[in-house]
């Protein structure tokens, strides 16, 4: 190319473009943190994005008369993806074949022990019956500890999935110790070679001391290998504070996040994620039935939400 052309094309560049400064982008990031605000997501969350996102387009050059707030989402993509990719992906199903195989070279078997946890009516039992679903599906043998011996009509809740799906099932009584009957499962799943086991639990409030001792008790007695926290993407900010809570009590291995198909603002997750320091979101629920469990994927759900 000619010195001249050079100098032309440089020149052209100046003229149809101008440089993203504070002061003209000022205002599309502070609307685009405002629609981050009210569809969910906490203000710290929100607050990282809009500096994340100053940083990356200060000195950028956008097309003369170009809408600013048109490229934001191009600049927020990566930014809110790298936020709610985890930091050590986990695949349920690649760690069951994983344990499968190792089991074999072993006299005893070892079944991958799934703890399930979080507020009162999060969808933690119709979660499990989902996940159960998939595992059989995917030719894994699946008991389900009944742990939940404290809300009257849980333990025929998880039976009635367990007969439908066709999973074993271990229940216990109501009142009786909740760790004992996630025990008895690990045993039973042992002694018949399965390759899981899923221990539904009561709806606890962190609040709620006693509660959270007896958590606490489970997680020591069966020592699970997964701890998964069910939060219902309806709590909104709220989620956050649940995963912040529980994470505390006992250190969390994945989040599912429920009723994503009923939440239309869908920010929580980011929030979440942020919130524990990047634990992975698994799942996303989405319907009441048994295949309304969807694996999350990062990319997918920017796209969704900067649609
Ligand atoms: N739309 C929708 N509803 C869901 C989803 N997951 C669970 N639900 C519904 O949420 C309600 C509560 O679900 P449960 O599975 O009983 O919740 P839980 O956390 O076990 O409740 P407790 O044991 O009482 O703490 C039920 O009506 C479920 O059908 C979902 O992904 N989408
Ligand atoms: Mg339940």
């Amino acid at each position: 190319m000619s010195a001249l052309k050079k100098r032309m094309n440089v020149f052209l560049r100046k003229v149809s473009t101008y440089e993203i400064n504070e002061k003209n982008v000022r205002t599309a990031i502070r609307e685009f943190e405002l629609i981050l605000i009210s569809n969910d997501v906490s203000l710290t969350v929100s607050k990282e994005i809009s500096r994340k996102l100053k940083t990356k387009m200060l000195g950028k050059r956008a097309k003369r008369f170009s809408d600013l707030s048109k490229m934001i989402p191009v600049f927020a993509k990566p930014i809110i993806t790298e936020i709610i990719s985890p930091k050590k992906p986990l695949n349920l199903i690649e760690e069951l074949k994983t344990n499968r195989k190792k089991s074999t070279h072993l006299t005893t078997n070892q079944p991958l022990v799934f703890l399930f946890l979080g507020i009162n009516g999060t969808g933690k039992t119709t979660t499990i019956a989902k996940l159960s679903y998939m595992l059989k599906k995917e030719g894994f043998r699946v008991v389900l500890a009944s742990s939940d011996t404290f809300r009257s009509g849980a333990q025929e809740q998880l039976q009635i999935h367990a007969d439908r799906i066709g999973v074993k099932i271990i229940t216990g009584k109501y009142g009786s110790d909740s760790a004992a009957v996630a025990y008895d499962a690990i045993a039973h799943a042992k002694a018949k070679y399965a390759d899981a086991v899923i221990i539904d639990t009561s709806g606890r409030m962190a609040v709620n001391r006693d509660l959270m001792e007896e958590m606490k008790k489970i997680y020591r007695v069966t020592e699970p290998d997964y701890t998964i926290l069910i939060v219902d993407a309806l709590a909104g900010n709220d989620a956050t504070e649940q995963a912040k809570d529980f994470h505390k009590e006992v250190p969390l291995d994945g989040i599912i996040l429920a009723k994503m198909d009923a939440d239309t603002r869908g920010g929580a997750l980011i929030s979440v994620t942020f919130a524990t320091g990047g634990v992975p979101v698994l799942y996303l629920g989405t319907g009441q039935e048994y295949e309304d469990l969807t694996p999350f994927i990062p990319k997918n759900y920017v796209d969704q939400l900067l649609e």
